[in-house]
């Protein structure tokens, strides 16, 4: 039964399915979908993703903004947010998620599946060159919850993992690099480029040609790969496609995009040696992050500190 006596929460989502997270919030507190008023006074806190613009600034008691992701940016555009902490998911749920994500595309254009599958559909038996893990670097860009995360995973699989972050971050057996002045030496070390960035000003834009360029490609290799599973507005889709056809990238894999949905003419769709998911390398699943978002709310009624809170200085 939800406790009319806490306070209420404000659910507004576009872009995902509002129901599941309605269903699970209102068994613990009074959800709304639209405010009373433009001062509604009941609501304590906002669930959002991609909330309406200008609704929370109307809200006169609003204490926290809890994403649903665990990216902020869909937030942050926002330019009449109100000054009230932002908490974003960290979860196991969610970041076993994106390894499992990981893991599966840099096995995938490892161990070459786009060629196999382009040899099964012309019944092609011909085996390309197997080369070990350890000869492969995988360069993770973004190190933090998944970065760190992905980078475990890969260095059980036997990759050699570099990482690079905006300050300076140290990981077992993973070479990091840092900063603008990090960045070359970070890409001219990297076979397979993982971006798992937030989208900021300073982000925005970061995967273009140019950088794409500074990517090892070492004979036997067979060329670099790119893997986004950040935000699409981190890449530039047409750089992307000029990359793979001048041979600058072997083989891409996509999660995100500069516009989503992906629009049905764009040519990634079709591109042979590009892998399209649609935004769901790690989704948010209400079931395992809604009781650790109550429980939040109801640990910060009682006075300790909200956790996962965004640095709004440094947009993530
Ligand atoms: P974190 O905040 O934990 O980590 C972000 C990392 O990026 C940190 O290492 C940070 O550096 C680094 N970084 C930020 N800005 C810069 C910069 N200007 N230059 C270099 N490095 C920078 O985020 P998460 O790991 O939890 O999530 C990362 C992103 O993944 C999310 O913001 C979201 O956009 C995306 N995501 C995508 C999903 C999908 O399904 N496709 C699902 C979930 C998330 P530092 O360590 O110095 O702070
Ligand atoms: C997230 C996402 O940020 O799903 O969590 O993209």
């Amino acid at each position: 039964m939800p406790d009319h006596d806490n306070g209420r929460i404000l659910l507004s989502m576009s872009g995902l399915n509002p129901r599941p997270w309605y269903e699970l919030l209102s068994q613990a507190r009074e959800v709304v979908t639209e405010p009373a008023g433009a001062n509604d006074p009941s609501i304590a806190y906002a669930v959002v993703w991609k909330q309406k613009p200008n609704l929370l600034s109307k809200l006169p008691n609003l204490r926290a903004i809890f994403s649903v992701g665990a990216g902020v940016d869909h937030i942050l555009t926002d330019p009449t947010l109100p000054d009230v902490p932002i908490v974003r998911i960290v979860a196991d749920n969610l970041t076993q998620h994106m390894t499992d994500y990981v893991l599966w595309r840099v096995l995938d254009h490892h161990r070459q599946g786009m060629l196999y599958r382009a040899q099964q559909k012309r019944k092609v038996w011909r085996e390309p060159p197997q080369r070990p893990a350890s000869d492969v670097s995988v360069g993770i860009m973004g190190l933090g919850e998944l970065g760190r995360a992905a980078a475990s995973g890969l260095l059980a699989c036997g990759f050699r993992v570099n990482g690079w972050s905006r300050t300076e971050q140290s990981m077992q057996d993973v070479a990091t690099f840092h900063g603008e002045n990090g960045l070359t030496s970070f890409l001219n070390a990297t076979d397979i480029l993982i971006v798992l960035l937030p989208l900021t000003p300073q982000t925005t834009g970061i995967v273009n040609y140019g950088l794409l360029k500074q990517l090892r490609r070492r004979n036997g290799l067979g060329g670099a790969v790119l893997i986004n599973a950040g935000r699409g507005r981190l890449q530039k889709d047409a750089d992307i496609l000029r990359a793979l056809e001048d041979g600058t990238l072997k083989e891409a894999s996509l999660d995100v995009f500069e516009v989503e949905p992906l629009p049905r003419t764009s040519p990634l769709w079709n591109h042979p040696a590009v892998f399209v998911t649609p935004h769901s390398a790690a989704t948010s699943d209400p079931a395992f992050l809604v009781p650790p978002m109550l429980a939040q709310m109801a640990a910060f009624e009682r006075g300790e500190a909200l956790r996962n809170l965004v640095d709004r200085k440094s947009g993530y």
